[in-house]
């Protein structure tokens, strides 16, 4: 048990924070949830909610506290804005380990209109800069555990396979070949991407200059929706997304399957990603939180994903479990047709992470899900509403065979 550490998890009332917040406080941490709720408000704007049915935040930690006599503390505070109050909470809990998932998520909300590119850039930078300034700032040796995406990498086909962070090249000093580490090359593929690969430097320089011991977890894809504890009571329930921003593919299929929409795969499905189910994720973040760096390492960086798939092998998947219809539709985005990915994660295998696999039970289970809340799905919000370029046109119809590549 860890009874003496507090944690705080920013970003705590969202689709990972939440369920990781109460694994961390199920170990025995003692768990402060900061969250400005953006993530609800965006919902509001949106006329969309979760496929499931989430209750407050208050309300959720007060069923934590009577299922398991736990106390998970809430403060509601923007971390982007409200820069002493994180300050002055830091100094007062004295944290071991911050964990980080406070960020504009949703790569198609961040191509939305110009509004929501600079909304995400100045929340997510603005936010990590502020988390990195306070740590130093309170003279608090804290560990911060920073949820990034493998999407810093770039899903081109990169010709090998994608170390984790950081990468060995030869380079020619005066007609000598020389083996040096560099980071590896940030290739975003939105704004969102970027904003990470932005966090990198931020990390990068706040690690040189002033020591902060930082963990950026380069996360795939996450799919599933229910934890060990979020399972312990209905109103523990995770939130689980759908609609066409923010809602991640593998769960979108799931969703359109069990609700009667064709599976909506853009493009030609040609690109490969990198999954992870969400019981992995709060384990990974479990492990992070024991094996910080030590003090004076550089910034220690782990692939958080445990398998890779393309998008139209998931969605033959899902239509061969559950008869869905599969359609293709002009891709939204401007991403490569094709892409070959792969990946290492040595580092979190090293650590005892037994990877949860896609499976026919795993997949039905969200289906059911799914199935269970049906009738809270709005059909009208799941084709994409927001593109990477506005020359790209809406396809609302789709076909039964890929369709002619928009873009060069
Ligand atoms: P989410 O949107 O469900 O949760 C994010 C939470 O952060 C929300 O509750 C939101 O209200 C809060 N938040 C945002 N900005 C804030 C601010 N300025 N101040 C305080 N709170 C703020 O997203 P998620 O799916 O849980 O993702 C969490 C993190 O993991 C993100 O940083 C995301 O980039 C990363 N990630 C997610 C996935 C995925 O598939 N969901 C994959 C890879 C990486
Ligand atoms: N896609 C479809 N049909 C859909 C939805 C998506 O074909 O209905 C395709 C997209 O074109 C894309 C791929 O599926 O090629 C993945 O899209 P996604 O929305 O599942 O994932 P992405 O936009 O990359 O973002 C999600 C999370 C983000 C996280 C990222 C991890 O929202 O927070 O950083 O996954 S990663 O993809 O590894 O960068």
């Amino acid at each position: 048990m860890n009874d003496s550490a507090n944690v705080i998890v920013l970003g705590g009332d969202g689709f990972c924070g939440w369920p990781t917040s109460l694994r961390l406080s199920s170990e025995g941490y003692n768990v402060t949830i900061v969250d400005n709720l953006s993530r609800r408000k965006i919902d509001v704007e949106l006329g969309c909610r979760s496929l499931t049915p989430i209750e407050t935040i208050e309300r959720r930690i007060q069923v934590w506290q009577e299922q398991t006599g736990r106390t998970i503390n809430f403060v509601n505070l923007n971390i982007a804005e409200d820069y002493h109050q994180l300050r002055d909470l830091i100094v007062e809990l004295q944290p071991q380990a911050m964990v980080h998932f406070a960020e504009q998520r949703a790569a198609p909300y961040s191509m939305k209109s110009p509004k929501h590119k600079r909304y995400t850039v100045d929340n997510n930078i603005n936010g990590t800069h502020n988390v990195l300034c306070a740590i130093v700032e309170s003279g608090v040796d804290v560990h911060l555990v920073h949820l990034g995406t493998m999407g810093v990498y770039g899903y081109g086909t990169a010709g090998m396979t994608i170390p984790e962070g950081y990468l060995n090249v030869k380079v020619d000093i005066e007609g000598t070949d020389h083996q040096i580490e560099i980071p590896y090359p940030p290739h975003p593929g939105s704004i969102y991407h970027m904003t990470k690969t932005l966090d990198a430097l931020l990390f990068y320089y706040y690690n040189k200059n002033d020591g902060v011991r930082i963990t950026d977890l380069h996360q795939g894809v996450v799919w599933g929706t229910n934890t060990e504890e979020t399972l312990m009571h209905p109103t523990l329930i995770n939130r689980f997304d759908y609609e066409g921003d923010y809602g991640t593919v593998l769960n979108r299929f799931l969703v359109q399957a069990a609700v009667g929409h064709p599976l909506t795969i853009y493009g030609q499905g040609g690109q490969t990603r990198a999954f992870i189910h969400i019981r992995d994720t709060v384990c990974c973040i479990s492990l992070a939180i024991t094996n910080p760096p030590a003090k004076g390492e550089r910034v220690q960086i782990f692939n958080q994903a445990t398998e890779t798939h393309r998008v139209r092998d998931l969605a033959a998947l899902v239509s061969q479990l559950t008869d869905a219809e599969v359609r293709y539709y002009v891709n939204p985005r401007n991403e490569a047709l094709e892409n070959e990915l792969v990946i290492r994660n040595d580092k979190f295998m090293r650590l005892g992470l037994n990877p949860i696999r896609l499976s026919e039970g795993l997949l039905g289970e969200v289906v059911d899900v799914a199935a269970k809340y049906r009738d809270r799905c709005n059909m009208e919000k799941i084709l994409p509403s927001s593109r990477w370029r506005e020359d790209i046109p809406f396809d609302r119809e789709g076909s039964s065979a890929p369709q002619q590549a928009v873009l060069a």
